[in-house]
């Protein structure tokens, strides 16, 4: 087994940050030094196999993406990152594991449903992947499938109280599946927007002719999902069900939240990258030579893009550093502009849902320490510590002390990071997201379980690296 020492750098935790040598054995941390130390009069670095210097950079646990959806099928078309381009773009950004969607469709077997995302993963990941379960359609034999999942490794499912007819369930579906929550102590995860209210409003903007990207932001208001968030708190308030809000976007949503958290409920709330940068007044003036007004699908996803105006940004950032939100994911979904946003040219509703943000997310967030958002350690906490914590990995993941797995990045301060397609684009798509942002630091060195992944700007892994990460009940319940 290959001995390393990362020597030199600043560990930095959730709690705290120090000056420390870290000692790996093969595929595990066995030991944080003080630097420089000695083992029987000979210096540690002399004995090991391999040095990472480390001096002057950020030594950290590894990023955990906790919510991606790898080859989606989706809005017609299929997301653009496979497991292969999609994990091995994560690890160029300094996340190491990732947690996906298995799907279970209308009319399909849960269990089925799960054996094909293990099938179109297996082999193929070049990090750690868990997964999640999508319940498209709840009824008596996906509610006992479900209450096996955990046995599976499977200890979260998500429910989406939008898109009528695809993956929509309503009020008695919901109360039913949070009950299996309730009884077997798995996290139910939800898409909270009202989607048949939004379905009317969406086609009353197309009857007026209003068929531009923009307008889908129009037609999923804030109201559609505080409502759906308050609904989806009620609900599990009565079940006694453990909530967990993906992607919430908008600033009323997090009030419902924090409501639901002071009155004691174990109700917790993601937020993305997208929501934090980006707007809904950006989309409206995007307008490209390529794409015309239609530039603004690049953004359509949902939840959408909040006013600025409004002030959604600010109470995201707002609500990580009071912990009224306690995650940053990505809800990665890449599409391409060609053949794939491109179906809803005429038609906004058309436009596949998503943006691909795996690759950024680590930096993004570093910006916000960068411009004093954020501190350094609540950095560490949000996009890695606590999506561990929450979805059954820590010890294992999420943190660098002995007998965790050596996912580690060694991140660079006074590195600098462009982003752009041309730049340092690695996911399966046309497009950046993210074309033109700057970000004051850079991923240096990136190791999933001991192995070098990532070193510079060189992908040194390997397909199939990745293994299935089996996971417990959260941790954060307890
Ligand atoms: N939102 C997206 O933007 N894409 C996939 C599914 C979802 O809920
Ligand atoms: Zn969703
Ligand atoms: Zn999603």
């Amino acid at each position: 087994m290959t001995t390393t020492l990362i020597s030199g750098g600043t560990v930095v935790s959730a709690t705290g940050r120090a000056a420390a040598d870290v000692l790996i054995d093969g595929e595990q941390v066995v030991a944080l030094l003080q630097p420089g130390s000695e083992l029987l009069g000979t210096s540690v670095a002399a004995s090991v196999d391999r040095v990472i210097d480390a001096t002057g950079k950020y030594v950290i646990p590894g990023g955990i993406d906790a919510h991606t959806h790898m080859q989606l099928p989706f809005g017609g078309t299929e997301a653009s990152d496979t497991f292969e381009s999609g994990t091995r773009a994560a690890a160029h950004g300094g996340t190491t594991s990732i947690i996906d969607f298995a799907v279970q469709t209308y009319g399909q077997r849960i269990e089925d449903g799960l054996a094909a995302w293990h099938e179109k993963a297996a082999g193929n990941c070049a990090i750690d992947y868990g997964f999640h379960q999508i319940v498209g359609d709840v009824n008596e034999a996906s509610l006992a499938a479900m209450a096996k999942l955990p046995d599976e490794g499977i200890s979260s499912f998500k429910l989406f109280m939008a898109y009528p007819g695809v993956f929509y369930s309503d009020d008695a579906q919901i109360l039913k599946a949070m009950q299996v929550s309730r009884d077997t102590g798995m996290l139910t995860m939800m898409h909270a927007e009202n989607g048949p209210a939004i379905d009317v409003l969406a086609q009353q903007l197309v009857d007026q002719g209003k068929t531009d990207p923009y307008y889908h932001g129009i037609a999923r208001a804030w109201e559609m999902e505080e409502e759906a968030t308050h609904r989806a708190i009620m609900l599990a308030k009565l079940t006694g069900a453990p909530l967990y809000v993906v992607h919430v976007s908008a600033k009323q949503a997090v009030e419902q939240l924090a409501w639901a958290r002071d009155k004691g409920q174990n109700v917790y709330g993601e937020t993305c990258p997208q929501y934090l940068y980006l707007s809904l007044e950006d989309q409206l003036g995007a307008s490209g030579p390529e794409w015309g007004s239609f530039e603004g699908a690049k953004w359509v996803c949902s939840t959408p893009l909040r006013s600025r105006e409004e002030g959604h940004q600010h109470s995201m950032w707002q609500a990580l550093r009071t912990n009224d939100l306690q995650m940053v994911s990505t809800d990665h979904c890449p599409f391409c502009m060609k053949d794939q946003k491109e179906l809803g040219l005429s038609d906004f509703r058309k436009i596949p849902n998503g943006i691909g943000s795996i690759e950024h997310r680590m930096d993004l967030m570093y910006q916000g320490v960068v411009t004093g958002e954020i501190t350094l350690e609540r950095w560490v906490e949000l996009t890695s510590t606590t999506p561990a914590r929450m979805f059954g990995l820590y010890g294992r993941k999420g943190v660098i002390q002995p007998g965790a797995d050596a996912d580690i990045v060694v991140y660079d301060p006074n590195g600098h990071t462009s982003i752009g397609l041309e730049k340092t684009h690695h996911m399966n798509m046309d497009y950046s997201a993210w074309e033109g942002y700057e970000i004051d630091g850079k991923v240096d060195t990136v190791l999933s379980r001991g192995k070098v992944v990532v070193e510079g700007d060189a992908y040194v892994g390997a397909k199939g690296d990745g293994r299935f990460l089996k996971r417990g009940l959260s941790q954060y319940l307890i």
